[in-house]
C-alpha cells in the first residue's frame, strides 16, 4: 500500500489519502461510540441552554485523572473503546508513521537522533471534530482559525474519516506543497489576508490574486480512508456545507523526545497492549524543551534533554525542499548546549 508513488506524493503534496485503512467492521464500531456520544451530548443541550446553531464539539467532554509510575498526570479520555484504541497503532498507518517521523530525510526527527529510538514514536494528542449535516437554510459554517502549519514543525497526523466526505462537503483543506519553505514563501509574499481568505465557499472566497502555483485541496476521501498530512504543511478547516455529518478523527504523532501538545495519556489503563502503551508514553528524555506555558516543575523528567541533543537539526539528511524540525530550547539550554559542543 506505502509505495514510491505514496512516498512521492506525501513529499509533493505534504498529504496523502491512503485508502481504506479500516474495514466496515471497524467504522461500525467506531460510529457506535460516536453515536453514543451524540446522543448524550443532545440530552445535555437543553440543560447547558445551548441551541441547534451553536458548532458542536465534543471535545474534552469526558476527562479525568491518573497518575503513572513517573508521577506523570494524565487527563482526558475521550471517546474510549477497542476500536479507539486500536486506531493508535492502526496495522496499516503505524509502518507509514514510524517510516516519516522516524527518518530524519522527511525533516520531522532530529538528525541526531539515534538510530535506535527512531522507531520509537509517540501519539502526542487527539481530536475529533464532528458537524452535523447541513441544510439550505442553515447560517454560515465558520470553518476555523486560519491556515496554520509551519515548514519546521515536527508532528504528523492520521486523520480518520469515519463519514464520507464527498465533493464541495469541505472539512479537511490544505495549500499544496507549503509545507517546503520555498512554497510557503508565495504565501507569504501574498498581498492580502491570504489566512482567512483562501478558499471559495458558499460563505468564503479566495484572494483574488492568489498565487496559482500554491493550489488549494478541498480533500475528499472515503469513510475508512485516512489523510495523512505533515503539521508542515499550511490547513484549516473548509466550512461545512455536506448534508451528511462530518465525522472525523484526528490522531497526532510526534517523534522521539520531541514535545509538542503534551497532552497525556493513562498508560495505566490495562486495556492498551504493551505497543499501545509505548505509544502514548512520553519520552524519558528530549531533544526539544516544552512549550514556556505549560508548568512542568512536578515532572522533571519531562524536561531532561537526551546527551544527544544539539540546538539544531542538520539540514543536510534532507531530502530536497525540507526543511528540518525547529528545536525549541530556552536561551540557557543553548547556550549551555553551544559551549559543551553541542551546537
Ligand atoms: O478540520 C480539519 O480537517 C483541519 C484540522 C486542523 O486544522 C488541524 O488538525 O490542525
Amino acid at each position: 500500500m506505502w509505495d514510491d508513488a505514496m512516498r512521492e506524493t506525501f513529499a509533493r503534496q505534504g498529504y496523502v489519502v491512503v485508502p481504506d485503512v479500516l474495514d466496515q467492521q471497524q467504522l461500525d464500531e467506531l460510529n457506535d461510540v460516536y453515536d453514543q456520544h451524540l446522543i448524550e451530548r443532545v440530552a445535555m443541550r437543553p440543560r447547558l441552554g445551548t441551541d441547534e446553531k451553536i458548532r458542536f464539539s465534543i471535545r474534552r467532554r469526558e476527562t479525568y485523572e491518573t497518575t503513572d509510575r513517573h508521577g506523570n498526570t494524565y487527563e482526558g479520555r475521550r471517546f474510549w473503546s477497542k476500536a479507539y484504541r486500536d486506531l493508535i497503532d492502526n496495522e496499516t498507518m503505524l509502518p507509514i508513521l514510524e517510516e516519516v517521523l522516524g527518518d530524519s530525510a522527511w525533516g520531522h526527527a532530529p538528525a541526531h537522533m539515534p538510530e535506535s529510538l527512531c522507531s520509537q514514536i509517540r501519539l502526542d494528542h487527539d481530536n475529533i471534530h464532528y458537524k452535523p449535516g447541513r441544510k439550505p437554510s442553515d447560517g454560515p459554517d465558520k470553518g476555523r482559525s486560519g491556515l496554520h502549519g509551519r515548514p519546521d514543525s515536527w508532528h504528523v497526523t492520521c486523520v480518520y474519516e469515519l463519514k464520507t466526505v464527498g465533493p464541495g462537503d469541505g472539512g479537511f483543506g490544505c495549500v499544496v506543497g507549503t509545507h517546503k519553505p520555498a512554497n510557503e514563501q508565495k504565501l507569504l509574499d501574498m498581498d492580502g489576508e491570504w489566512r482567512t481568505n483562501f478558499v471559495d465557499t458558499e460563505w468564503t472566497s479566495q484572494l483574488p490574486n492568489w498565487d496559482q502555483d500554491v493550489p488549494v485541496h478541498r480533500v475528499e476521501a472515503r469513510a475508512g480512508d485516512c489523510i495523512l498530512f505533515t503539521e508542515k504543511l499550511k490547513h484549516d478547516t473548509i466550512p461545512w456545507a455536506g448534508s451528511g455529518e462530518r465525522r472525523t478523527l484526528f490522531y497526532k504523532y510526534v517523534p522521539f523526545g520531541m514535545h509538542h501538545g503534551d497532552v497525556a495519556y493513562d498508560t495505566n489503563d490495562p486495556e492498551l497492549t504493551e505497543r499501545q502503551k509505548q505509544i502514548l508514553e512520553f519520552s524519558p528524555c528530549w531533544f526539544n524543551e516544552p512549550r514556556k506555558d505549560r508548568d512542568y516543575s512536578a515532572n522533571p523528567a519531562l524536561t531532561e534533554l537526551h546527551p544527544e541533543a544539539r540546538v539544531e537539526s542538520d539540514p543536510s539528511v534532507l531530502m530536497p525542499g525540507m526543511s528540518p524540525p525547529h528545536i525549541r530550547l530556552t536561551d540557557e539550554t543553548r547556550a549551555r548546549l553551544m559551549n559543551g559542543g553541542g551546537g
